[in-house]
Formats: C-alpha cells, structure tokens, sequence
C-alpha cells in the first residue's frame, strides 16, 4: 500500500453524525464513473475505508467520504461514501458535510454545486448562513405496510429508497429517546435481520418531541451505529411514504427530527417517474479537525480493526 503522499482527512458533524472526508492522499480509482470507481474501492482499496473510519483511529458512528475529481464539467466534485462495514450509495449528512468541508477548504462559496455520487448526482447549495440544502436522487416507495415478526411480535413497515433503503417502522412500541437505546438498538438489529439483506437502514419513526417539527426518528445504519442526525437518505424515504400516502403536499415543509434532538428541514418536488419524489434536504454541518493520517512501521492495526 503506497502511504508516501499525506493522507489528509477534515472532520465535521451534521446534527452531531460525524462525516470524515479524505481530501487527499487516499487511493486511486481511476476516472470512471463514481459507480465504476466504487466497485475499484471494494474490490481493491478496502483497507483504505478500514484505516479511515474502523477502531483504533476512528469509530463505528464515523461515516467516510472520499472526495473524487468529477467526471462532469459541471460537477464540483465527485464522492464515495463509506462505514464501518461497508459503503453507501448516498449520504445526506454526508453530502451536507463534504459541502461544509469544500467551504472550510476555501473551494467552494455560497451557491449550488453539483456532487456525483454512486446512485446519481445531486444538486447542494450552500447558503449564506451555512445551512446547507441537497436536492437528492429520487425516492420512492417500494412496498407498503409488509407485516414482520420480531421476537414473536408482529410490526409493520414501508420499504422506501432515498439513496439506500430503508425499512420505516412506526408501531414498534418504543420511546424514541436515548434512555431507550438499548432497546431501540436491540428491536431495530432484530427487525434487520428478518428483512432481505439489501434493506440495510431501518427507520424507527415517532411523533416529534419538539412541537414545532413534524416527526422523530431513530436510524439504525448497516454496521450497527444509530444515526445522530435525521439521516438525509432516510427523511428522504420518508417523504416518499408520507407523498405516497397523500399525508404531504409537494412543496410542504417537513421538519425531521433525529433521536437526540437535530433537526433537518425536507419538503419535496413531484417526481418525474410516477411515485417518485424529488426530496431537499436542509441541514447544518461545522468543521471539526483537519489531520494527516500516520500509518507508523510496526503498527499491527494501522489499516484499522476489521469484522
Ligand atoms: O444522512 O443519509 C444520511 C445517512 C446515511 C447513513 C448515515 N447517515
């Protein structure tokens, strides 16, 4: 493995959900598409995503992003998001943190910018009070109301794609709070494992603790971290099955909130496939660090603790 060019990587939050961005150094790809360029990343560079985000330099809750040269001229940058066990297709806080990033770095300024990822490319504007808004990929509801038995109890869930899928749960019976994570941990892992393996995000929903926002949510994401902030892909989802219900309008503000209390401003745009829509996604990201990695001779777990 070539470690000769620094590794650097910029922390932020978005709604306290960590993204670490590689800005540079981190492996080369090639110049597919992102698509292309992530099967290059599985196949060939996973001890990259290991070192970056795996225990002992980072931890399950860190979600990554390598930032990539575009393919389009209009793109002001290409991105692979990955976790502890893998990679995603898109990421909404993700996507609200590299734009953060981009800023903090001086590359970009207030304005829309074009981001290719893996599932499409998505539209992020940065505003002039920092708050950023992506126009994400279509979303759109699969199934509805699909019946599962978890520990002998039957819940019911919609199955629903805002760049991954999740599985949106509302009579699972548990506060959606921290004092309940054990068990919103325990119900969600067991709820995944009865659900075919690509539906990887499960989305425990709630009425809002906070009455000026619209829902509350619990994410539990594929390598067993709960997401911090709303999840961007998943109020996406979200706002498919809501659509799909006629519960709302396009154009209807839509404020989701995450189980510690962050906030994501959403409303969506009718799609043009019938059934789709096309969510926007409002959030808030603050640069945290700016590191080189350091891989030192010797060190038995350099490229990170792996599964
Ligand atoms: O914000 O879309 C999101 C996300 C996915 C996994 C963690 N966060």
């Amino acid at each position: 493995m070539n470690t000769s060019t620094p590794t650097r990587i910029i922390d932020s939050h978005t709604g306290g959900e960590p993204t670490r961005v590689i800005v540079s150094g981190g492996p080369d790809l090639g110049r597919g598409s992102m698509a292309e360029r992530l099967a290059v990343f599985k196949e060939q560079h996973d001890a990259w995503r290991s070192a970056v985000v795996n225990e002992p330099r980072g931890s399950d809750v860190i979600v990554g992003a390598l930032l990539c040269e575009p393919v389009e001229t209009g793109s002001v940058a290409g991105v692979i998001f990955f976790n502890n066990v893998g990679f995603l297709g898109m990421c909404g806080h993700g996507t609200i943190g590299l734009v953060a990033t981009l800023a903090y770095l001086g590359r970009i300024g207030v304005g829309e910018h074009r981001i290719e990822t893996p599932v499409g490319t998505v539209t992020a504007t940065l505003h002039e009070d920092g708050k950023v808004s992506v126009a994400n990929v279509p979303a759109w509801r699969e199934q509805a109301k699909v019946p599962v038995t978890v520990d002998g109890r039957t819940v019911h869930g919609d199955v629903a794609w805002g760049g991954n899928w999740f599985f949106l749960c509302a009579d699972h019976g548990i506060p959606l709070d921290l004092a309940h994570q054990d068990e919103l941990l325990a119900f969600s892992w067991a709820l995944r494992q009865q659900l075919p393996a690509h539906i990887d995000h499960i989305e425990l929903t709630g009425p809002a603790a906070d009455p000026a926002n619209s829902g509350r949510n619990y994410v539990l994401c594929p390598g067993k971290a709960y997401d911090r902030s709303p999840c961007g892909t998943g109020t996406s989802a979200k706002l498919a099955c809501l659509a799909a219900d006629g519960k709302l309008a396009p154009g209807e503000a839509w404020r989701q909130e995450s189980v510690i209390g962050s906030v994501f401003e959403a409303s969506y745009r009718p799609g043009e496939q019938q059934g789709q829509v096309l969510p926007t996604i409002t959030g808030r990201a603050f640069v945290n660090l700016d590191a080189t990695l350091v891989f030192q001779a010797g060190d038995p777990f350099a490229w990170g603790i792996r599964a």
